[in-house]
């Protein structure tokens, strides 16, 4: 029966059978040297020249998948490696049985340029490294979907296909519906979220997100995860602010990488932010260079990787968003910034029929096309408001990854889907 190569140490001196890859292959003289790896980690195995699986042993390569049988040996003092996983013991194989040859385009693990790494995801997604990557993506979504749960919330499946953009702004997928209709791909789960309040009072979503991004940069995708959630019965933005800091807590606490996170963290209207950076306070939003140097100010002056810029104009808002009645002019919405990059964005909504109406008038959108969302605030909403994620950004920003797409499964942009649209690929 097969065990993992992470329960070998427990195994001295039994005879044992374990599957997965070689890592690599060294010939000493008549005898082989591999590593093996499996889900739990890797262990050195020796053949030796007597072994009846020498010769198996010389046709095998790295990346060929094998079963081996063998003894765990404990190694000879001069070759512990402390520390290491498995670094007192190697097995001693006896049997080899190949299960896939492998061709690989380059050893596994090779530093390479993001364009060939991505071309070939299939087999650099496999390396140290992008494992690493992704169980920390693992633990963030979990670690999500934990913090919303304890706090109440209740998960829901956000739809993919909708009738039109729900951020009045974001450029939308179309797809050929039936009967020569027109439909779209979400680009955010917005509507249904704040329909959810109706129901759940408290919901989320963690959905896949479609925007055409005609732009390639190192923190935009044409295909993302969003951690969406939406509550009722806010007193204002602030305590949707609180919710998003509790879970991230148990996120930075779960995924146990140094973040400097303070008790509170910090919080600027979005005209105190341009004020200390000396920019002109008519903009209507903050530059990447700007969020860069917001962030350093964080955590200079309050020891925090992450900085809260909130009340951002009417006008640079989506139709949705509350207003403050103390600060006209301006909204009870939010951004976060982590690392100096938007991670969220978020807010108080407006739940009065009539002024959603005469918002979407004015923002240049049709009711008629909003009649179904309408219908939720018609049949009583409670003050409520919530906020998104972006679950590639956070874990480049938590990893310090540069390019959001090492970050990113399968990364969908301008240039890229896996390598259909390589231009060398072309029919
Ligand atoms: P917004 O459009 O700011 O807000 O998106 C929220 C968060 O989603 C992530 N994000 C992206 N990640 C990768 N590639 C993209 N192209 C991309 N666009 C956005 C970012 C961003 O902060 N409905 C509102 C949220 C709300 O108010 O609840 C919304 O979608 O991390």
């Amino acid at each position: 029966m097969r065990i993992l190569i992470g329960e070998l140490a427990g195994k001295k001196g039994e005879g044992v059978m374990i599957q997965g890859w070689v890592s690599v292959r060294r010939d000493q003289g008549k005898m082989v040297f591999f590593d093996f790896r499996d889900r739990s980690g890797s262990v050195q195995g020796v053949v030796l020249p007597a072994s009846p699986a020498i010769e198996t042993a010389k046709d095998v390569r790295n990346e060929y998948v094998v079963s081996v049988e063998g003894t765990v040996n404990a190694r000879p003092e001069k070759n512990i490696k402390a520390g290491a996983q498995n670094g007192d013991i190697e097995l001693e194989v006896t049997g080899i049985e190949i299960l896939s040859r492998a061709e690989i385009p380059f050893e596994l693990g090779s530093e390479v340029n993001l364009d060939t790494y991505l071309d070939h995801q299939p087999f650099t997604l496999r390396s140290e490294k992008s494992r690493q990557i992704f169980k920390v993506q693992n633990a963030i979504l979990q670690g999500f979907r934990d913090g919303m749960q304890s706090q109440d919330f209740a998960e829901f499946q956000a739809p993919a296909l909708v009738g039109g953009d729900a951020e009045g702004g974001a450029a939308a997928f179309k797809v050929d519906y039936y009967y020569d209709q027109t439909a779209y791909l979400a680009t955010s789960p917005q509507l249904y979220k704040q329909i959810m309040v109706g129901v759940f009072e408290r919901a989320y979503a963690t959905p896949k997100i479609f925007r055409g991004e005609k732009h390639s940069t190192s923190r935009h995708l044409s295909e993302y995860t969003s951690m969406d959630f939406e509550m009722g019965f806010i007193k204002d933005h602030t305590d949707v602010m609180a919710a998003l800091e509790k879970t991230l807590r148990l996120i930075v606490d779960r995924v146990g990488l140094p973040v400097a996170m303070p008790d509170s963290i910090p919080v600027l209207k979005l005209r105190e932010v341009q004020k200390k950076l000396g920019v002109s306070e008519t903009e209507p939003d903050l530059e990447p260079e700007h969020e860069r140097a917001i962030c350093e100010w964080a955590l200079k002056e309050h020891n925090s990787d992450f900085v809260f810029v909130t009340h951002y104009p009417v006008k640079k808002r989506p139709f949705y968003t509350y207003e403050d009645e103390a600060d006209p002019g301006y909204t009870k919405s939010f951004d976060l910034l982590f690392r100096g990059l938007e991670i969220t964005t978020g807010g108080q909504r407006i739940h009065d029929y009539d002024k959603l109406v005469s918002n979407i008038k004015e923002w240049g959108l049709d009711p008629n096309k909003f009649s179904f969302y309408l219908e939720a605030f018609k049949t009583g909403m409670p003050p409520h408001g919530g906020s998104a994620t972006g679950l590639e950004r956070l874990t480049a920003r938590l990893l310090n990854l540069p390019n959001i797409k090492e970050a990113t499964l399968f990364p969908r942009d301008l240039n890229r889907i896996d390598t259909l649209l390589s231009t060398d690929k072309k029919e």
